[in-house]
């Protein structure tokens, strides 16, 4: 094996690897009533956890919460503002289809199709490009720039008892197979210094 085969073969791995997890975005943010805007005493607390497949064009979303004062009405992702403001609704309305309401703890799991109009509060759509495909980009633009949150709402919080401030999460997965596609090459390089002597 020549040193052209193994570079070659060094970056179909890494293009084979990469842009699967690069496709992928995720978001995350604890749940807190300190976070609120206003801030409220709530001892409620969760975690949301946000994944955007820009392949599939879907948004995953994972959630947790516990303690809550009031019984849940509705959650949904805002969006976009500066930290510590309010703005309106970007997702489905009154609340994620399927999330628990009713209650004061639970967990909740579901994918949406981001191509549907039906993920989206309509207004959204409407400033934003008027387009899905628009209001995809902006939501995804807003993600990415720490402008949007996760917001639960109670009967007795009607504003919002636990908010969350999605933030990126580094994706370890990548990081991990460049360094595995590098380590590789360092050794077979080794090899083939060998071999040439
Ligand atoms: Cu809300």
């Amino acid at each position: 094996m020549n040193i052209n085969k193994l570079l070659l073969g060094f970056f179909v791995f890494i293009s084979a690897t990469l842009p699967v997890a690069a496709h992928q975005a995720k978001y995350a943010a604890p749940l807190l009533g300190s976070s609120e805007a206003p801030a409220n005493a709530s001892p409620a607390t969760g975690s949301v956890l946000i994944t955007i497949d820009f392949d599939l064009v879907t948004m995953r979303v994972e959630a947790n919460f516990s303690g809550l004062l009031g019984n849940t009405t509705a959650a949904h992702i805002h969006c976009c503002t500066d930290p510590g403001t309010n703005v309106g609704v970007a997702t489905q309305l009154p609340s994620f289809i399927g999330f628990p309401l009713g209650v004061t703890a639970g967990t909740y799991d579901h994918t949406f199709d981001m191509a549907l109009a039906s993920s989206y509060n309509p207004t959204f759509v409407i400033n934003h490009g008027g387009l899905v495909s628009t209001a995809f980009n902006d939501l995804v633009l807003g993600l990415d720039a720490g402008k949007a949150y996760f917001n639960l709402h109670t009967n007795l919080f009607p504003g919002g008892e636990i908010r969350g401030l999605l933030s990126p999460v580094p994706e370890p997965g990548s990081y991990a197979m460049l360094l595995a596609g590098l380590l590789i090459l360092a050794v077979c390089t080794r090899h083939i210094r060998r071999a040439a002597v």
